[in-house]
């Protein structure tokens, strides 16, 4: 189905919150007036900042437009609550916006269909529907949050076509080219947080940031270190204005107080078998707001979530060179069988520089 042409532009505008609006999702808005013109447009900022209908109010108002009578193209339901800010629904309302054309109802349960029930009372006409696939691909992480109570979590996988992701040595880095390391961080930078493993930090000392590309924020970094094990020293700390939060299954470690010393949360969760229950750690996360999580990490801890049925999306890189067999570290420890491992299905395939993307979903079982 063709998308109305304000729609359409409406969804460009709710791409520039990416890396902007965490942990708000990604929305943008189109007033246009009775004769098509465009009267005002805006998008999400960043939290506490003003909602996209409110943006697009004000781009109108400054600009001397009248708006009243005027249609609203909206990615999402208009919000209903008071939050950081108040509700988009009354705002449109008040100005005299005569209809709106959202493209689905907000899945927050502080909102949930009472954004158009009060617009509906108001007397403005409403349409849902244009643009709601669209709006769920650019908010994989948000829907997430609000439906399953758990992060988006993305998996991030720099291999060889071989499929081997470390030389022998535990050396990583050098697999992928420049420019594939560049299109990772993007990703990073859309990601509410970064999660890794203990093992990558004592094999690589990774800062985990996004440096190659410009970005609005720095993404939280997430460690899981069972025993935190983590060194004082490790450079993941040295990113300036970052949150980093350590999950661990030891409650009672001396070494925590030295890690809350650098700046870090350390988060004990209930000891499974001496590990950190993932789950249950995404269960938190979903709690502290964190819609993408953006994962690189080694054979274990990729394992571990691949085991327990918990990555949604895998992004691949793909250099084209070969190790062979008996050289080379593969991307995932032992998993159950090829009959038993989740299936996975192909979405959008590019060449970045001399390597391959491919991202890959899992599909639901
Ligand atoms: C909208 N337009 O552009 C966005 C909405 O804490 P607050 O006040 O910023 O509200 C956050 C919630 O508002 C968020 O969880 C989601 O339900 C909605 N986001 N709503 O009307 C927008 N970003
Ligand atoms: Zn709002």
């Amino acid at each position: 189905m063709d998308l109305p042409t304000p729609m359409r532009q409406a969804l460009d505008l709710a791409q520039r919150a990416i890396g902007l609006s965490e942990p708000n999702p990604r929305v943008g808005c189109v007033i246009v007036g009775a004769d098509g013109a465009v009267l005002g447009q805006g998008h999400t900022q960043h939290a506490g900042g003003p909602h996209a209908e409110i943006a697009a109010l004000q781009d109108a108002a400054a600009a001397g437009h009248d708006v009243r009578g005027a249609t609203a193209f909206v990615t999402l339901e208009p919000c209903s609550h008071h939050g950081r800010t108040g509700p988009c629904c009354d705002a449109l309302a008040a100005a005299g916006i005569g209809r709106v054309v959202a493209s689905c109802t907000d899945p927050n349960p502080l909102v949930a269909g009472k954004g158009f029930a009060r617009l509906c009372a108001a007397g403005v006409a409403i349409d849902v529907g244009p643009g709601e696939a669209e709006t769920q691909v650019l908010n994989p992480g948000f829907f997430s949050r609000m439906q399953r109570g758990r992060p988006w979590v993305r998996a991030k996988i720099a291999a060889s076509l071989d499929g081997k992701t470390a030389l022998d040595d535990g050396r990583s880095q050098w697999i992928t080219s420049e420019p594939a390391r560049r299109d990772g961080h993007a990703w990073r930078a859309r990601a509410t947080a970064v999660l890794t493993g203990i093992g990558t930090v004592l094999q690589d000392d990774p800062r985990l940031d996004v440096r190659l590309v410009p970005a609005a924020r720095q993404p939280d970094l997430v460690l899981v270190d069972s025993r935190l094990e983590v060194p004082s020293t490790a450079r993941l700390f040295s990113a300036a204005q970052r949150r980093v939060r350590i999950y661990c299954a030891v409650p009672d470690s001396p070494r925590r107080a030295e890690l809350e010393a650098l700046g870090a949360e350390v988060i004990a969760l209930p000891n499974a078998g001496g590990k950190v229950d993932l789950a249950a750690m995404l269960a938190d996360l979903g709690r502290r707001e964190v819609n993408e999580l953006h994962v690189e990490a080694g054979f274990k801890l990729n394992g571990s979530l691949v085991r327990e049925g918990l990555v949604d999306e895998w992004l691949v890189y793909l250099a084209p060179k070969l190790l062979g067999q008996g050289q080379g570290i593969a991307a995932f420890g032992p998993l159950p069988g090829l009959e038993a491992a989740p299936a996975l299905d192909f979405g959008a395939i590019e060449r970045i520089g001399p390597d391959l993307r491919i991202v890959a979903r899992a599909t639901p079982a």
